[in-house]
């Protein structure tokens, strides 16, 4: 089974991260936890999900969830620190980019220092491998390893050379042995990203800047305090006053949602009585992955799975009226499974 994915929440000090991770997890951010930083889990939900649950009242319904990590964040004048604060954001599987859009007023400016910390660090790392190997091939060395060790240099060399000219390593299109090559390094400007603009009260209505959306296509805001705030005051009066600010609604659930796929994460579907469950795959995942997700000897003994995709079995209902109306698929090991599939796996064990 694959773990829950972690997101690394980051972003300059002050700039409402651990706000953020209050109100996508609901785990109230513990100020002792500053240097290692804070898990906590946040259920994505899934209107599909919903449906599916309210179908077969089952036992149990299960999201699929992503696992933050709130980080101390970095420091925009002691910027030396920054790539061992850095630091415990290697494990994490991506990165939730938090910029201040309440007491800050240049967006692209923020993301662009941010950046900048990411690619410092990251050619830190770079460099010391480098002189590493520097040192390993003036030793006399078997000539199959010398080899292996001139060819990582050479690519790290690109790398750095990347990072010199202000790009990231995927501007260098990699390819996968090459990607694999580097994977133990966990180069933060490799992972997948989503920036979030945590947004005053007074800007609830503007735009974000061009500039912004420039440097992040699918940069999103939300008002996050202003969101807890209105969260804990009685039905009445939270109507009340969001009427007068102009919202409609909440946006953390499409801001969660829209996190998940951003991490490159799609869910497929089980159903019975027992239990109606989401779960979380990589994008581009094949069958046997989603089956080893629900359990190692599903993956092991894998024969077929049973597909019907979420639309058409929310048109006809149920395994057994697909198989009718022709929209149930036996699929194999190598079926690429797409987001909201609804899957059943046949194993021999
Ligand atoms: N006005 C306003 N203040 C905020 C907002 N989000 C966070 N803050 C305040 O900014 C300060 C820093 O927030 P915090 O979440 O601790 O930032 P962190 O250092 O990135 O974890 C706190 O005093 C928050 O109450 C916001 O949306 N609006
Ligand atoms: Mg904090």
């Amino acid at each position: 089974m694959i773990a829950d994915m972690k997101v690394g929440i980051v972003g300059f000090s002050g700039s409402g991260k651990s706000t953020v991770f209050h109100w996508l997890t609901g785990v109230k951010p513990d100020p002792g936890k500053g240097q290692t930083g804070q898990a906590g889990i946040a259920r994505i939900p899934d209107p599909r999900l919903d449906w599916l649950s309210a179908q077969f009242q089952p036992r149990k319904t299960t999201p699929a969830t992503l696992e933050f990590l709130d980080t101390p964040g970095l420091l925009a004048t002691e910027r030396r620190d920054n790539p061992r604060r850095l630091g415990i954001l290697r494990e994490s599987g991506g990165l939730l980019v938090v910029l201040n859009g309440f007491n800050e007023p240049d967006l692209a400016g923020q993301l662009r220092r941010f950046r900048e910390e990411l690619m410092f660090a990251d050619l830190e790392i770079v460099s010391n491998r480098i002189s590493r190997l520097n040192d390993q091939l003036r030793k006399s060395r078997p000539a199959k390893q010398k080899e292996a060790d001139e060819q990582e240099l050479a690519l790290l060399q690109r790398i750095a050379a990347a990072f010199e000219a202000d790009q990231t390593p995927a501007a260098l299109g990699l390819k996968d042995d090459e990607e694999k090559a580097i994977r133990s390094f966990q180069l933060l400007t490799l992972k997948p990203e989503q920036v979030l603009v945590n947004l005053g009260e007074d800007r609830l209505h503007q735009p974000l800047p061009d500039e912004l959306l420039a440097l992040a296509p699918g940069a999103l805001a939300a008002p996050v305090k202003l969101e807890m705030e209105l969260h804990e005051l009685p039905e009445e009066d939270r109507q009340m006053f969001m009427a007068d600010l102009g919202l409609t609604g909440f946006t953390r659930d499409e801001v969660l949602r829209k996190i998940f796929a951003a991490m490159g994460q799609i869910v497929f579907f089980t159903v019975g009585e027992d239990e109606c469950r989401a779960w979380s795959i990589p994008k581009g995942a094949d069958a046997v992955v989603g089956a080893g997700q629900i359990h190692t000897d599903l993956a092991r003994g894998f024969v077929r799975a049973e597909v019907v995709g979420y639309e058409d079995f929310q048109r006809v209902g149920s395994m057994k009226e697909a198989k009718t109306h022709g929209v149930y698929r036996l699929e194999g090991k190598t079926y690429v499974v797409q987001d909201g599939d609804i899957m059943h796996i046949l194993a021999s064990t």
